[in-house]
């Protein structure tokens, strides 16, 4: 088991850290769960609109203190490098079910395409090759709660194709879309996502692509967050702010998006190898 997967594992078992009742999810009952509950509260306001990129890089780094604080954790952050086997992901080192991956493909279920609503948009993932338990890795059935599979199905999104327009952060976006469609399963439900811890490897090659796509003329795009308040601009609306609030339900302060659009700036500093 990878030394992040134990680490992952520690949070689950940490009883929860932020004011439940200011999270508005009494539910919880680990830091872990507090993560989940504050992404599912805030999707519609924060997925396919122009806070996108930028708060989940916010909500990305709030994990890491935790790792580092609550688990003295003193690694790197991982993340999965979608370019290395984007042809057959279940041959990927995070999910080829080693020891030291996240996991395996899920035991094949029998069950159609997937019905999906996207916030304001309904999509239809193609049929899965797995979706049942997690027989591999560390988080296999019978030393996990928690037993749905990845459903790997490559994934292009051609129904997403009505962005409003063709831009880089079209571009980013549909990565980011497709390789959450790709693991499928929990990573189909946009509400639900941060759920499946695959979530932290996904989004830190999201982060890492758009820091490479800003570092290449960072004085031009360090703020170009590229939409709207709305997401897939429906209802049409007004570009975000550099001054806009990112917030977290209590997770954490609220932060301007300006503060936080460089990795080596405001509460950041790192960098992506
Ligand atoms: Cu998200």
């Amino acid at each position: 088991m990878s030394l992040w997967t134990r680490l992952r594992l520690a949070l689950e078992a940490l009883p929860p850290q932020a004011n439940t009742t200011t999270l508005q999810a009494p539910a919880v009952t680990s830091r872990y769960d507090e993560f989940v509950a504050v992404h599912l509260l805030k999707t519609n306001d924060v997925h396919y609109n122009g806070v996108f990129f930028v708060w989940h890089r916010h909500f990305l780094w709030l994990y890491n203190p935790d790792l580092r604080n609550l688990c003295r954790y003193t690694g790197p952050v991982p993340y999965w490098d979608w370019t290395l086997n984007s042809d057959d992901p279940r041959n990927s080192t995070v999910f080829d079910g080693s020891a030291c991956s996240l996991r395996g493909n899920g035991e094949y279920y029998p069950h159609g395409v997937t019905d999906l609503s996207l916030i304001n948009k309904h999509l239809i993932v193609a049929l899965g090759t797995g979706r049942g338990c997690v027989t591999e890795g560390p988080f296999a059935k019978g030393t996990w709660t928690g037993h749905i599979g990845n459903d790997f199905n490559i994934t292009d999104v051609p129904e997403l194709d009505d962005f409003p327009t063709s831009t880089a952060w079209d571009a980013l976006n549909k990565l980011h879309t497709a390789g959450g469609l790709t693991i499928g399963s929990l990573n189909n439900d946009v509400y639900a996502s941060a759920g499946d811890p695959a979530i932290w490897l996904h989004h830190g090659m999201v982060d890492r692509a758009w820091a490479i796509w800003q570092g290449q003329d960072m004085e031009a795009r360090r703020y170009q967050v590229g939409a709207t308040r709305t997401p897939f601009n429906d209802p049409p609306s007004a570009r975000v702010a550099v001054d806009e609030f990112l917030d977290f339900t209590g997770l954490a302060e609220r932060v301007t998006l300006k503060d936080v659009t460089s990795t080596l700036d405001g509460p950041y500093w790192y960098v992506y190898e």
